[in-house]
């Protein structure tokens, strides 16, 4: 049995904990010989039952439970925490994690514990481990983590199971920490960037895809600012994406995501970059806002025509799937200029928008503005704006109902078409505004729409709101259905649907096939590998 159980919620089984990794891989280094196999690491997530957890922790019967808390999992984790101590109070719980790394008075799951970790936990909680078990007894409750030299630290790739590599999303870190400041993001507080010693991190990687890794997810806040590093990670991926004849196979089985700094894209970058394949090569880029004053308010460096050229070099020279973030309800921001900014992005094609909107996370800076811009924020999780000066409740509703709306039906990929009629001519914001508005008084619902609902709901608002012919929104829509592989039958395209199947019409053949060619890679767990990149 363990004397150590590191463990955390995830938010998905796909996500694997390279922070529970981190410490298991730095117990011996850290801690002293022998305490690697004291310790086990087990993983949850969010959707399973506190007592169900409690009891499989129990189960190995520990003398220390380290958790790793983040936002997405700080409410499950405190009632297992409340749980255990009511179950087992001489059970050693330590905190870690982000969530857990600020504001630590004032949370209940801190109260609960026996001591919190916080800021990095590969040095800290292996020493503290051993005081726990051997003595002498620790005298602080609230350790800060020490935080040393990367190259003292033993990396964690040897913890990623079989079972990890086949089946889950590989997280991996070239670096840590991130040079800017937007006052929004934890990394904020970071002011620089550590990165470790490239030649032994490239050679985990190929361990790693020796065994058999095929999903990376770099974790880097800022991949593209050490071009050097970033061209050598490049090229070798791509040297394993060749064949025997030294070619680069058109559809590989690799997929790699980074996120990218939006206005720093060198030659030598694009010249990699431009030779993956469709669906190998996923880039996260941070936007955030085109707002010049709200970039200075919230200390964001960017060069906006900078970040429009790479983006438009991004969508029209390489098959990189790009998607680009925004924020909304950052201090001063309109609905007007986020309109306008939305509306620049959209021009700029990437293949999908995240619409985030502003959370308050614990630690940032961002509560400078709390008091000028009457920033008030959701007090549960995960932080939510729900007004400030510039954006009432009423507005904010509509738009979380915006970005919940723009989910299902533009980064679904599954109304490419239809979205073209949807968002011309004039503002592609304001006409998906209208259609949100409309979509929720119509049906009163944001999810839970099967895919023929929508397609009739869209139907409807193109052609009696729109006023768009008939003839077109039909045409588009059996076109986009007819893509997507949907076998049922949308009430507004029955008929169209009974002739497209004895003959199914060139145009829609001809779409069909070019959509399925843009999604090369995306076999089902393809897809979810993707998305669940891009979900952070
Ligand atoms: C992967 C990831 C996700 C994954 C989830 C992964 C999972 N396991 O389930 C996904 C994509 C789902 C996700 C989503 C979100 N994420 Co996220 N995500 C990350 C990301 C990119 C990587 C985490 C990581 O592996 N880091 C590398 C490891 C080494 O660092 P670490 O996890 O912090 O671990 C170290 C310490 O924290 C500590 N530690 C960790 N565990 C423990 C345990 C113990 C006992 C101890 C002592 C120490 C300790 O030691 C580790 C080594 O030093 C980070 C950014 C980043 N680069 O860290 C953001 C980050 C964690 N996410 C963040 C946020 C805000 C979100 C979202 C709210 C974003 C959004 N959509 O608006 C959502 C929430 C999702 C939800 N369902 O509510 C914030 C965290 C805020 C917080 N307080 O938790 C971060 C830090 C980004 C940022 N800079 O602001 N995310
Ligand atoms: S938003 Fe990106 S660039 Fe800005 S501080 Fe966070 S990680 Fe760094």
């Amino acid at each position: 049995m363990p004397r150590i159980v590191i463990t955390t919620l995830n938010a998905k089984y796909i996500h694997a904990s390279l922070g529970l990794r981190c410490l298991a891989a730095n117990m011996d280094v850290h801690g002293g010989a022998g305490l690697r196999e004291q310790t086990q690491l087990r993983e949850f997530v969010i959707q399973q039952r506190p007592t169900q957890i409690v009891e499989e922790l129990l189960a190995l019967e520990p003398e220390v439970i380290g958790l790793g808390i983040y936002i997405w999992n700080v409410v499950e984790t405190t009632q297992v925490v409340r749980l255990l101590k009511t179950l087992r109070p001489d059970i050693k719980i330590v905190l870690g994690g982000p969530e857990a790394s600020f504001e630590t008075e004032s949370q209940e799951i801190c109260r609960l514990a026996d001591h919190v970790v916080t800021g990095w936990g590969d040095v800290s909680f292996p020493r503290l481990c051993r005081a726990l078990l051997d003595g002498p007894k620790p005298l602080m409750k609230v350790i800060a983590g020490e935080q040393p030299a990367l190259e003292t630290l033993a990396l964690p790739y040897d913890e990623y199971t079989a079972e990890d590599l086949a089946k889950r999303l590989l997280y991996v870190e070239a670096s840590r920490g991130c040079p800017f400041k937007c006052e929004f993001c934890l990394s904020s507080l970071d002011k620089t960037a550590w990165a470790f010693e490239l030649e032994r991190f490239m050679a985990e990687m190929d361990a790693l895809y020796q065994r058999g890794a095929r999903n990376f997810k770099f974790v880097d806040r800022t991949f593209n600012l050490k071009v050097d590093f970033s061209v050598r990670i490049l090229q070798f991926f791509l040297d394993r994406m060749k064949n025997e004849a030294g070619e680069i196979m058109a559809a590989p089985d690799l997929f790699v995501h980074f996120e990218v700094v939006p206005d720093s894209l060198p030659d030598r970058l694009k010249a990699l970059i431009a030779q993956f394949p469709a669906g190998s090569l996923q880039f996260e880029v941070g936007i955030q806002s085109f707002n010049p004053e709200v970039q200075q308010r919230i200390s964001r460096r960017q060069d906006n025509a900078k970040t429009a050229d790479n983006l438009r070099w991004l969508v029209g020279q390489s098959q990189a799937h790009v998607h680009a973030d925004l924020i909304f309800g950052l201090p001063g921001e309109t609905l007007e200029s986020f309109a306008e900014g939305f509306d620049r992005l959209y021009e700029l094609a990437p293949h999908e928008i995240q619409f985030g909107i502003l959370k308050r996370l614990r630690g940032t800076p961002i509560t400078r503005h709390t008091a000028d811009f009457a920033m008030a924020y959701d007090p549960q999780t995960p932080y939510t704006i729900l007004q400030n000066s510039t954006i009432a409740f009423a507005t904010m509703q509509r738009i979380k109902r915006f970005a919940r709306y723009w989910e299902m039906v533009a980064n679904s990929g599954r109304f490419a078409l239809g979205l073209r009629l949807l968002l011309a001519p004039g503002s592609a914001f304001n006409h998906f505004l209208n259609f949100s508005d409309w979509l929720w008084q119509t049906t009163g619902k944001t999810h839970e729409f099967a895919l023929e609902k929508l397609v009739d709901l869209l139907h409807e608002h193109l052609t009696a709101v729109r006023g768009v012919g008939a003839d077109d929104v039909r045409a588009a829509l059996l076109a986009d259905y007819v893509a997507s592989g949907a076998r049922a039958r949308p009430k507004c395209l029955a008929e169209l649907l009974d002739a497209s199947r004895t003959v199914l019409p060139m145009a829609f053949a001809k779409h069909r096939a070019e959509r399925q060619s843009r999604h090369v890679n995306q076999h089902a767990h393809r897809e979810e590998i993707q998305k669940a990149a891009a979900a952070a």
